[in-house]
């Protein structure tokens, strides 16, 4: 299969870490979405990435698409439980996270443009959302290792889900776009599940290339 994402995108991201952790080959096709002439509508009528195209051609999007598909197809490192209430808590986490990472890309790209062309009111208004956002996530993952926490997450002796990997795409990504941000400081415990993730191969090969 083949993804078609940026190399900065934190949905790109999140669907590569799941294909790198659940160990499934994959090649990569790098278009940015916001350059002309871009080949991403060949893919996709929302010309959004990222996009998987499996090998009868056929396309795959949004990243939660591609990720509950991709959790389906190889049983290694289940990402997402089956349990329904705990499947929704993780997918809610997803929602959470790529929620704050949807604010911080529409702010990133508003303060893109000129000067006298930006809003302060649609700035402040996605800046409330991220840090509500991030206080959400913040709140919901607690003092527990991970956000499913205590070992009873998905059944293959790794806590690790779904909701922890979308959150560390977001963090990484207002890292990118936000370095003025400190969440580190005002959210200790996204700090230290951030620098779990870190430790793994799968977010340290994903780290966003400008
Ligand atoms: C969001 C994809 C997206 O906005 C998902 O896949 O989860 N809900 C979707 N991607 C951006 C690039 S980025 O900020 O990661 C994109 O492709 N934007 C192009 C556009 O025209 O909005």
């Amino acid at each position: 299969m083949k993804l078609i994402t940026s190399l900065t995108s934190p949905y790109g991201r999140k669907v590569r870490v799941v294909l790198l952790e659940k160990k499934i080959p994959f090649q990569i096709r790098v278009e940015n979405p916001w350059l002309p002439g871009n080949a991403v509508t060949d893919f996709n009528p929302l010309g959004k990435v990222p996009v998987l195209v499996l090998e009868d051609g056929s396309s795959v999007f949004d990243s939660r698409v591609i990720v509950e598909y991709l959790d389906h197809v190889s049983p290694v490192a289940h990402l997402i439980p089956n349990e329904p209430k705990i499947r929704m808590m993780v997918r809610g986490v997803e929602a959470l996270a790529d929620g704050v990472t949807d604010a911080a890309v529409a702010a990133y790209l508003e303060r893109k443009r000129e000067a006298d062309k930006q809003s302060g009111d649609w700035l402040t208004l996605q800046e409330k959302t991220l840090f509500r956002g991030l206080e959400a996530l913040a709140e919901a993952l607690g003092e527990k290792p991970w956000f499913l926490g205590n070992g009873s997450g998905n059944g293959n002796g790794n806590s690790m889900t779904l909701a922890d990997v979308a959150c560390g795409c977001t963090l990484g990504y207002l890292d990118l776009r936000f370095p003025e941000i400190d969440w580190r400081t005002a959210h200790p415990n996204l700090a230290k599940l951030f620098e779990k993730l870190m430790t793994r191969t799968s977010f340290q090969e994903t780290v966003p290339v400008v």
